[in-house]
């Protein structure tokens, strides 16, 4: 198997660390974006959206991060992390929220207030940053009632949908995400991050 990635990416660092969770070796290739790797006709054949992360496993070729973390995550068979039964929709439903919802909001900050200054394409849009806050504030109270008495999102165990919301936060004290505003999505996200799979895909800089 060969997955293709950027370390500096959230939606790399889903899999990545579901990579490291399941310690599944496979082959990783990093796809150099700041130089346009991801729009080489090599790389749209196994991504037509020329975006990162993609899985070649044999013949089946699979992209979108959390089908890819899915599907390693099944394969692997450990059912405390992709669990079987109603618990697997309940996973899927916080990850298609995670795919709609949370990063989309994430997203726009990392985009205003990381990659503009980043790649010199000028101020962040004010506006833009204050709805995806009023946005990121709105899904972190959806996030923070779900958690309260509960471990992790799906209860006592750790999933792969703990793992998909997690990534997502990747940059959020650069980006003064507000999540000391809601003390269980903060207590949970110290758990994430403390895990040694978050720990060992912890972007590094330089
Ligand atoms: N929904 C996709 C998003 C993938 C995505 O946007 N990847 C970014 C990196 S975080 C990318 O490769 N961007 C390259 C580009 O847009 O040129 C997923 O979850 O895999």
């Amino acid at each position: 198997m060969k997955l293709y990635t950027n370390p500096l990416s959230n939606n790399g660092r889903k899999v990545t660390t579901v990579v490291h969770h399941l310690q599944l070796q496979l082959d990783v290739e990093v796809v150099d974006l700041s130089k346009g790797a991801q729009r080489t006709p090599e790389y749209l054949a196994i991504n037509p959206n020329g975006a990162i992360p993609a899985l070649v496993d044999g013949d089946f070729k699979l992209w979108e991060s959390n089908a890819i973390a899915a599907y390693l995550a099944d394969t692997s068979g450990d059912r405390s992390f992709f669990p079987e039964g109603a618990a697997r929709y309940d996973a899927l439903r916080w990850m298609f929220w995670e795919a709609n919802h949370w990063s989309k909001a994430l997203g726009v900050l990392n985009f205003e207030l990381l990659l503009k200054n980043m790649f010199n394409m000028g101020a962040p849009d004010e506006a833009r940053v204050a709805a995806a806050l009023n946005d990121v504030r709105k899904y972190s109270r959806v996030l923070n009632t779900q958690l309260t008495g509960r471990a992790w999102l799906l209860g006592d165990n750790v999933t792969v949908a703990d793992f998909m919301i997690g990534a997502d936060l990747t940059y959020a004290a650069m980006t003064g995400v507000p999540v000391d505003e809601f003390p269980e999505l903060a207590r949970w996200l110290s758990a994430i991050n403390a895990l040694p799979a978050f720990v060992a895909t912890a972007p590094r800089f330089g």
